[in-house]
């Protein structure tokens, strides 16, 4: 595990939410270290030699959720080498099972930023990120089955985090800065 200290964010919210591009917001200003396991894996993918290209791929243009034991080491790996004492951990856990893992071997979370946003817009971010993205998942077709993936599975790790009282919730739906305004808000609350 990694020292107690260790401040991590889980940033959670649906597909094009836009966790990414408020992450950036909060490395600029708070120096967090911005881990997204979606960019991890496809490093992964992309890392010549690698064993589990293939598989990152297809589970990534299925929507599925790639097994926990290789987004796990990815993390985990990339936080021992950032040696920081704040995490903001994007896109994960959206299982319950990595949830409760990552927080038994690596380490528990401060708390859950949740960007909450309709699915008719985060549809409509995704479609015009696709014309340019390269992402082989911003397609009509792979966009659905991560909305319902994130339904079906990864929403309910944000209730579980919700019973403990852990959420913190932020509406997506304005201007980035608006979205950002009330990010800081909540980060200001929690950090200090
Ligand atoms: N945009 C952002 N904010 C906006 C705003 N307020 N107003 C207008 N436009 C806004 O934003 C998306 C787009 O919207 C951008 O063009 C942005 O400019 C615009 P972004 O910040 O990229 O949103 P984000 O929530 O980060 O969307 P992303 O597509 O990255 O979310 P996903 O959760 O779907 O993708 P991720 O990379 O996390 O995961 C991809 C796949 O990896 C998963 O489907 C899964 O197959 C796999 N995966 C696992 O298997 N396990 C994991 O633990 C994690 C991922
Ligand atoms: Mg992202």
């Amino acid at each position: 595990p990694l020292a107690d200290d260790t401040t991590v964010v889980f940033v959670l919210g649906g597909p094009g939410a836009g966790k990414g591009t408020q992450c950036a917001n909060l490395v600029r200003d708070y120096g967090f270290v911005h881990l997204s396991a979606g960019d991890l894996l496809r490093a992964e993918q992309n890392r010549p030699n690698s064993k589990y290209g293939e598989l990152i791929n297809t589970y990534i243009k299925e929507g599925k959720i790639v097994p926990m034991e290789i987004t796990i080491a990815l993390l985990h790996a990339a936080m021992k080498e950032a040696k920081s004492s704040r995490f903001l951990i994007d896109g994960f856990p959206r299982k319950m099972d990595q949830a409760l893992k990552f927080e038994e071997a690596v380490v528990k979370s401060k708390f859950v930023l949740y960007f909450e946003c309709p699915e008719e817009e985060m549809l409509k971010r995704l479609l015009k990120r696709g014309e340019t993205s390269g992402r082989v998942d911003d397609n009509i077709e792979s966009i659905k089955k991560r909305f319902r993936v994130f339904e079906d599975t990864s929403y309910p790790v944000i209730e579980h985090y919700q019973d403990q009282g852990k959420v913190q919730k932020v509406s997506c739906k304005q201007p980035i800065a608006s979205v950002y305004a009330q990010t800081k808000d909540v980060i200001e609350k929690e950090l200090h």
